[in-house]
């Protein structure tokens, strides 16, 4: 029996919701998911697992900075110094823009050190541990220039490459699973979505330049266990063999406020796996939601609404809807103060919002049929900024970063 721990999208640097810490130095948040992958390396070793296996996106981004670096480097030492090998792959967070430029975790690599290994290209190998052989197929996160040439994508449409590209991956799989040792225990790991994954409400816009693999093209006879990266809600997707995703280590927004964050240690047997996720004490999110317009007493209202929830510790924000009359008094500056005084660690957004009927939006009616994600965002940002600069700059924003191409994206 080999027993595994499986990680993914750790994202490393992500320091939103919080600030830097006067005692480390180092970004709260940046602190909060170092602790997560302690608690999930410290699981790994006292369940004694013979392999870690990191299913992509290592970093924030691309470029992460030294202190990024070292933290990560020091995990990877830990595991190297308990002797229990880490393979991992490439996220589309952690790849470079073009050839020849090293990707996020290429210098591991480029030091060959024992027990560590990063690959960034499809391939299929054995991985040797304390209790034995298992043979890992991998499918890191896929440029276009990496399946296809220049003249090969030429005169074909984006759709038309897509499906070239999907036609590539499925093949490379098929291949690989033909190649196998049948007495041997194969993993499947890969960083991409599968069709049908539910992502969080706020990554669901996100992830429409994604090139969505069927389930079928994963499942393939051979293949044990398929350890995915990539979406960040825990989840799986079949069981012969299990197809999982641990999801990230800690929230990285309030989209994922309903959601357990953790990793999975895994039981390879060749037809006969089992899994089971560890939930990691990830750092809770709340929104207070409170809807005082038919109330007499607002204030009391919300207070209530804020007493009920166990704010130590967490990231919380506050939406209200008043009447113009209420917002008249209710002071944002006050809410934050009392936010505070509850040992919230970081005090997101208060709004107070005031219906404005009818409300305006850029279509005819109120049909979200066929309409952009663009024009989504930009009718939600009408609904709730009333300055239209602010709009303006907040769709700039989003233009920057989630409506760029994801190889592009940060
Ligand atoms: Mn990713």
């Amino acid at each position: 029996m080999i027993t595994l721990l499986h990680l993914a999208d750790l994202h490393i640097g992500v320091e939103n919701y919080g600030r830097i810490d006067p005692t480390s130095g180092l970004h709260t948040r940046l602190i909060d998911v170092l602790d997560r992958l302690d608690e999930a390396i410290d699981l790994g070793i006292a369940r004694n697992v013979d392999a870690v296996l990191i299913a992509g996106d290592i970093y924030k981004n691309r470029t992460p900075n030294p202190t990024h670096q070292r933290e990560f480097a020091r995990r990877l030492q830990r595991l190297r110094a308990e002797g229990i090998p880490v393979v991992i792959i490439t996220g589309n967070h952690d790849v470079a823009p073009t050839t020849g430029r090293a990707h996020s975790v290429e210098v591991f690599n480029t030091l060959a050190l024992d027990g560590v290994t990063v690959i960034d290209r499809p391939s299929a190998q054995p991985v040797t541990t304390r209790s034995g052989t298992f043979q890992l197929i991998t499918l890191p996160w896929v440029m276009r220039h990496v399946l296809m040439t220049r003249e090969e994508t030429r005169d074909l449409s984006l759709l038309e490459i897509d499906q070239v590209m999907l036609n590539r991956i499925a093949e490379f799989l098929a291949r690989s699973v033909a190649g196998l040792d049948p007495q041997l225990p194969t993993v499947l790991m890969a960083h991409a979505t599968i069709d049908g994954a539910t992502t969080g409400a706020e990554r669901q816009l996100l992830l429409g330049k994604d090139l969505l693999l069927n389930r079928s093209v994963v499942a393939l006879p051979g293949v044990d266990y398929v350890a995915m990266g990539h979406i960040h809600r825990h989840q799986h997707l079949g069981e012969q063999p299990p197809i999982v995703y641990p999801g990230s280590l800690e929230r990285i927004d309030f989209g994922e406020e309903g959601e357990d964050k953790g990793c999975v240690i895994v039981e390879l047997a060749r037809g006969a796996t089992r899994w089971a996720f560890h939930r990691l004490a990830a750092r809770a999110f709340h929104t207070i939601d409170v809807d005082v317009r038919h109330v007499n007493d607002a204030a009391a209202v919300i207070e209530t609404a804020i007493s009920r929830v166990a704010l130590a510790g967490s990231v919380v924000r506050l939406q209200i809807r008043a009447t113009a009359n209420q917002r008249a008094v209710l002071r944002a500056v006050d809410l934050r103060r009392r936010l505070e005084a509850a040992d919230a660690s970081y005090v997101g957004d208060i709004t107070i919002a005031v219906d404005h009927a009818p409300r305006a939006h850029i279509g005819s009616d109120d049909s979200i049929d066929g309409i952009t994600p663009r024009q989504a965002l930009q009718r939600y940002l009408q609904g709730v900024k009333h300055d239209a600069g602010e709009v303006m700059v907040l769709l700039e924003v989003a233009e920057q970063t989630c409506f760029a191409a994801p190889d592009e994206r940060e």
